[in-house]
């Protein structure tokens, strides 16, 4: 399956493009249950609602060995990570077939999954779920250029009420200062300059089984869970072959998986 010249085009134009019923509601299940499974026992390595938010800026971009801290264990669990070796459920969606001349037509190279970063179940759990404040995932990914894309796909129903992902179109290829961004790196929400930019933000609800791809230098967000339902999502990351991880960074500290 290709993209056609016009979704290709709004990609670029966009840094996000949604595609709708990508994923069987069968393989979509099979991918809820295990998920549902590991959350329940949280097997780690896991990010807790407490962690996401205490960690410096250097530890996310330097350490490896990431699991949550003893203190964190009643914290409600924002992520499962590393799921590529968990199971073969989430691999086979990692590696699928059906994506891959599309991925290949984004990154406008050859497609390598990388396992440091985005490779995760996320979730958000009802009422304790903290927001996600505006950022560009690359923040604290060290590549040789900026030439990665995040594969979202929504597991159940995802709107605003429940979080679903929020988009700055064409922020991929803007240039910013670095004081717009706070001292972790997200994009400030109380400097005028930056609020006209987010009056532009754009969103839309996703079912089970849509798949959104995003740039790495996309400026987007996410609500809190204020429904009674989590919410439970996918997240994988792929590079082109041609973007390398720099030397003694987090980035460079996992296997990637060439296609
Ligand atoms: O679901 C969310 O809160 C957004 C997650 C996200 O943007 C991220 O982890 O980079």
């Amino acid at each position: 399956m290709k993209l056609t010249d016009e979704q290709l085009a709004q990609f670029k134009e966009n840094g996000f493009l949604i595609l709708p019923k990508f994923v069987s509601d069968g393989q979509c299940e099979a991918i809820l249950d295990i998920a549902k499974a590991h959350l329940k026992h949280r097997i780690e390595p896991i990010e807790t609602e407490i962690g996401y938010d205490a960690k410096s800026k250097e530890y996310r971009t330097e350490v490896a060995d990431y699991c949550s801290m003893p203190q964190e264990e009643d914290a409600p669990v924002r992520r499962l990570r590393q799921v590529y070796s968990r199971d073969v459920v989430f691999k086979e969606w990692m590696e699928d077939e059906k994506i891959r001349p599309i991925l290949e037509q984004v990154l406008n190279d050859k497609v390598v999954i990388t396992l440091a970063h985005h490779n995760s179940i996320m979730t958000k759990l009802p009422y304790v779920s903290t927001q996600t404040k505006w950022h560009q995932d690359r923040r604290y990914w060290r590549y040789s250029n900026d030439n990665l894309v995040s594969i979202w796909l929504a597991l159940g129903e995802e709107y605003n009420a429940n979080g679903v992902l929020e988009f700055i179109p064409g922020s991929h290829r803007m240039k910013f200062d670095e004081n717009q961004f706070d001292e972790k790196e997200y994009f400030k929400d109380d400097l005028p300059k930056n609020q006209e930019l987010i009056k532009t933000k754009m969103s839309y609800n996703l079912h089970k089984g849509d798949v959104v791809l995003f740039h790495c230098s996309l400026l987007h967000r996410a609500n809190k869970n204020d429904t009674d339902t989590p919410k439970i999502s996918f997240v994988y990351t792929v590079k082109g072959m041609s973007t390398s991880a720099l030397a003694n960074t987090r980035s460079s500290e996992y296997p990637e998986i060439i296609l």
